[in-house]
């Protein structure tokens, strides 16, 4: 099993490149945005609960997403690996991770980071915010409030993986083709 993590602040363009990466290698996509948000449509309790932290920009409990990661672990035991897309996103976060893979005698292959500056990030938030209708993107308050938790909470878990020499930054600018391409080419020399 090849487990990776694609990592970086908002708007790097995690779930852009996770739409590609998971055709080209089959890996089993796990975006907790997408999950909360999914939750959230469907109105479950759990989503309104999380609505109220992401209208703010800010993260959602992690016992809220990891409870969220543990099930859809569980719900697919037969998978060739996973990409974790927006998780972990706090050290609490990457230690449940390891413990719940450590459980099933797995672990991280490698962590893959968009390096995107700040003023690149908040463009694209604006500009996804015109046509995506998701209430985090449209006021640019709330952009740069996601950052600030961002560096706040969530730049730590790449120093986490730094010590078990799992990190590769990946330049997060330019073409989507070209970043696409470095990040194969990272993966390629693993698998
Ligand atoms: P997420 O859904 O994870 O989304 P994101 O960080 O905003 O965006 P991403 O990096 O995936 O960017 P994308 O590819 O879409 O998080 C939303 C919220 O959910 C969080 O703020 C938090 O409240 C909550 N949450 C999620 N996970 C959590 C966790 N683990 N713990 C606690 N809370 C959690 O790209 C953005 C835009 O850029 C798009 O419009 C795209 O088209 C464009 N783009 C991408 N690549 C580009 C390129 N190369 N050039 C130009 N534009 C590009």
């Amino acid at each position: 099993m090849f487990n990776l993590i694609l990592f970086g602040p908002p708007g790097s363009g995690k779930g852009t490149q996770s739409e590609k990466l998971i055709v080209r290698y089959g890996l089993k996509h796990l975006s907790t945005g997408d999950l909360l948000r999914s939750e959230i449509n469907r109105q479950t309790a759990l989503g309104l609960a999380a609505k109220s932290f992401m209208d703010k920009g800010q993260l959602v409990p992690d016992e809220v997403v990891i409870g969220m990661i543990s099930s859809a672990l569980d719900e697919n035991q037969e998978v060739k690996g996973f990409l974790f897309d927006g998780f972990p996103r706090t050290s609490a976060q990457a230690l449940a991770l390891d413990n719940l893979l450590e459980l099933k005698k797995n672990s991280i292959g490698v962590m893959l980071a968009l390096d995107v500056s700040e003023e690149e990030l908040v463009n694209r938030l604006v500009k996804r915010g015109e046509t995506s209708g998701r209430s985090d993107d449209n006021n640019e308050q709330v952009i740069r409030a996601r950052i600030t938790e961002y560096h706040n909470k969530t730049a730590a878990v790449a120093d986490y993986y730094k010590k078990f020499n799992k990190v590769v930054m990946i330049k997060g600018e330019g073409s989507i083709d070209e970043i696409f391409e470095a990040l194969c080419k990272e993966i390629d020399n693993r698998i």
